[in-house]
């Protein structure tokens, strides 16, 4: 089985620091956090980004300055910005932080209901982002959250325009799309094409228990405020990195090493 990729998804679009005081917004806080996950054990940091308000933004000129802020910390990490960015906004404004050109970036290959609202990704949309994506020699990594966009991204295969091996990321739990269960996570699985990678975001109380067959089963895992805002029933986690080093300790405990950030670019393919 390879090494265990770690993600840490610091911060999200969503949550705030009313749901969690510990939340880092700020260029600083972000940079401070990406820095004390990687430590801890995570090789990619899933980037979102806020403005002065604290409001989730896809401005590129803040990327820019949160990504050279956790650069300027020695942070080797993958970092991955979101294209997804927050339920509303357009594709244009969702894709600025490609023009960077990160070495990965997130790709919804569907609309999916979330909470109340619509994460909408229409086909036209998928297209545009993944065109953009190839021309910059971006990595995607195709977010599922819900089974049918599974079938979506291997339609932009055919399409030639996204390139195997492909990366998932089985985003689960969300209230409106598929469901965080064993079972799910076994069938997702199952409908991806043989040489794919995959990590699991478990939302809210799955983050655990599927980040744990992830473990068992060769897959990788994402943790973080994004997706979960507690350690355990009632308690909020203090940091995105206890977090990481929670799941650091269960591997190493089940036998699976943790990659670097080096190898995980190896792992996933990226170029050098
Ligand atoms: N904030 C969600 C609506 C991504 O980062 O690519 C979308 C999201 C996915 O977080
Ligand atoms: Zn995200």
């Amino acid at each position: 089985m390879d090494k265990l990729i770690i993600t840490a998804a610091i911060c999200g679009a969503e949550v705030t620091k009313e749901d969690n005081p510990n939340l880092p917004v700020t260029p600083e806080e972000l940079a401070q956090e990406a820095w004390n996950c990687e430590q801890a054990g995570a090789s990619i940091i899933h980037l979102h980004v806020r403005d002065e308000n604290g409001n989730a933004t896809q401005s590129e000129e803040v990327f820019r300055n949160v990504v050279e802020k956790i650069r300027a910390k020695g942070c080797k990490a993958i970092i991955q910005p979101s294209t997804g960015g927050a339920v509303g906004m357009t594709a244009e404004e969702r894709m600025q932080p490609l023009n960077l050109k990160p070495e990965m970036a997130t790709l919804s290959t569907g609309s999916v209901n979330f909470g109340n609202d619509v994460f909408l990704n229409t086909p036209e949309y998928i297209e545009i982002f993944a065109k953009r994506m190839q021309e910059f020699g971006v990595k995607p990594e195709i977010e599922i959250f819900e089974v049918g966009m599974i079938n979506n991204a291997l339609r932009l295969v055919k399409k030639g325009l996204v390139k195997a091996p492909l990366h998932f990321d089985f985003v689960m739990g969300v209230p409106g799309g598929i469901p965080g269960e064993v079972d799910d996570l076994l069938h997702v699985v199952r409908k991806i094409p043989a040489g794919s990678t995959w990590t699991v975001a478990g939302i809210g109380r799955y983050e655990l228990p599927l980040a744990v067959m992830a473990i068992l089963m060769g897959g990788n895992v994402r943790v973080g405020f994004e997706d979960n805002i507690y350690y355990s029933k009632g308690v909020l986690a203090e940091s995105n990195a206890q977090l990481v080093e929670r799941i650091v300790r269960i591997a190493k405990e089940m036998g699976r090493e943790i990659a670097t950030p080096d190898e995980a670019r190896e792992i996933l393919n990226l170029k050098k």
